[in-house]
């Protein structure tokens, strides 16, 4: 039974998302020997905010040692969820706390404010970067993550909440767990293939014994 049951979890719908890249052409950038910042945005609103509605001046430290206490986790933050009025301006002072460069990139923003949809900081080892953007008017939730290579999928990964968000992202260290399902797929999909393997089994059973 448990083997059937692995052998099922792929048909069921646990998997990957993917963060799209595919249009990093005409980002706003600027660069210091410490960093980047991408697309940064101080007064430019979305065009559902009538005005900046709070200001918010945050700070996100990223290293190993944040990783520490994370079950398979090798690169992690302090701060996996960041929470914020919509129509808000937000800093992140992004502090790098290992030798290898990291990153603070939110997706998912409006394109016609910020080229791909993206916010990004980077610094490069044991160095910090400051950057700001302004969220839009609606209620959101928002993919960070660094994107160097198997750093989000090795912890470096969380969600910018706007207002009341759009609900959890799967696999955000202390928020959510590591599994996802598919949107075709009922809540309760797991209990009606246990259900199904064991009429099976009965019937198998009953066919065996039928004298
Ligand atoms: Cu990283």
């Amino acid at each position: 039974m448990t083997v059937c049951l692995v052998s099922l979890l792929p048909v069921m719908g646990y998997g990957q998302q993917t963060p799209d890249h595919s249009e990093h052409s005409g980002h706003q950038m600027s660069v210091d020997p410490a960093g980047v910042v991408m697309n940064e945005n101080h007064d430019t609103l979305p065009r559902d905010c009538r005005e900046i509605s709070r200001d918010y001046s945050l700070i996100v430290h990223a290293g190993r040692k944040y990783a520490a206490d994370v079950p398979g986790m090798i690169f992690g933050m302090d701060t996996y969820e960041i929470r914020v009025q919509p129509c808000a301006r937000v800093e992140i002072t992004f502090v790098n706390e290992d030798h290898v460069r990291h990153q603070w990139m939110v997706h998912g923003l409006p394109n016609y404010l910020y080229p791909a949809g993206m916010f990004h900081i980077e610094a490069s080892g044991g160095n910090r970067v400051t950057g700001t953007f302004i969220v839009p008017g609606d209620d959101r939730t928002y993919l960070v993550h660094c994107d160097m290579a198997q750093h989000m999928e090795k912890g470096m990964r969380g969600q910018l909440v706007a207002g009341s968000g759009s609900g959890n992202l799967w696999a955000v260290a202390g928020i959510s767990n590591a599994f996802y399902r598919n949107f075709y797929l009922p809540g309760y999909s797991s209990l009606l293939v246990t259900l199904v393997l064991i009429g099976a089994f009965l019937s198998a059973f009953w066919l065996v014994r039928r004298p």
